[in-house]
């Protein structure tokens, strides 16, 4: 099977936004963006009617050079400019920066410029040719702009994976990732992770950008790109408590335990960053690399 771009590699998991065990259940603008995210599957702009023009400056970056990455996005027909991408997961525009060996990550957002751009300005710290993974969403579906840019004028190593589900430690806080034994590509597997600190369960997660995970999906061949949520294992125990409040509810409590579901479109390595939001605001990311077989 051909590792293109195509409408596999595409698919978005929203059965972990079906849960809907996260902060924006409790948002009346979120929950209905959400709802009607459900079950959609991510399309590329052309199929969305929409045309997105990029630039970087400076264009051809050195690593550690802040660089102004900018999306201009025009309706395909009319040509006019389209500023009022709808805010989903709190931003208008998630990006996602993968280098070519898989070994580097970044998930910041673009927003709004007065010339009508929505830009951010990033940095790369190592030589070599980025994915640059763009989501946003138009007229009710999520549209994903992929494209690449090479930093320092050479493209690096190739990701060269090996399956990973050692736990992490990031800021003090240990992540396991439990797979099935078996993860069969082409059907869904349920994945969760396990967030400990100094051995203790940690129950104290903020949902992070509106979920209680994110978490990024690469496949090894092809950079087959996909953007989930986790959702809080025992979904809704965590409301239960008769102190706390529905804001409350919604800003503290989740752990230790955050699943997610995800088809893995072909055999393969896939790479799976999972990003939370600690007690005290910082986003941890760890990452595995998981074998679909
Ligand atoms: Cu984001």
């Amino acid at each position: 099977m051909a590792l293109g771009v195509g409408a596999a590699a595409l698919y978005y998991g929203a059965r972990g936004e079906a849960g809907m065990g996260h902060a924006a259940a409790q948002n009346s603008a979120g929950q209905a963006e959400e709802m009607a995210m459900a079950g959609e599957q991510v399309v590329d702009p052309a199929r969305a009617g929409v045309r997105v023009g990029f630039n970087a400056g400076p264009t051809a970056p050195a690593p550690g050079q802040p660089v102004r990455l900018a999306y201009n996005v025009s309706d395909a027909e009319t040509g006019r400019a389209i500023t009022d991408l709808p805010v989903d997961h709190e931003r208008p525009m998630h990006l996602i920066l993968v280098s070519r060996d898989l070994g580097r990550f970044q998930h910041i957002h673009p927003q709004l410029g007065a010339d009508g751009a929505y830009a951010v300005t990033a940095e790369f710290p190592r030589a070599g040719q980025y994915t640059l993974y763009a989501e946003f969403v138009r007229d009710g579906r999520k549209v994903l702009d992929r494209r690449e840019l090479t930093i320092g004028g050479t493209d690096g190593p190739v990701a060269n994976l090996a399956p990973d589900l050692s736990a992490k430690t990031v800021g003090g806080i240990t992540v396991a990732l439990a797979a099935p034994p078996a993860v069969k590509a082409g059907e869904e597997s349920e994945l969760t992770f396990t967030l400990t600190r100094d051995g203790e369960p940690v129950r104290d997660l903020r949902p992070y950008l509106g979920a209680a995970a994110h978490v990024a999906v690469v496949s090894e061949q092809g950079g087959e790109f996909a953007h989930t949520h986790g959702e809080a294992a025992g979904a809704g125990h965590e409301q239960e408590g008769p102190t706390m409040g529905h804001e409350h509810a919604a800003t503290t409590g989740l752990g230790p335990e955050i699943g997610f579901h995800h088809t893995f479109p072909a055999h393969g390595l896939y790479k799976v960053w999972g990003q939370f939001q600690t007690s005290d605001g910082e986003v941890i990311t760890a990452d595995f690399v998981v074998r679909a077989e």
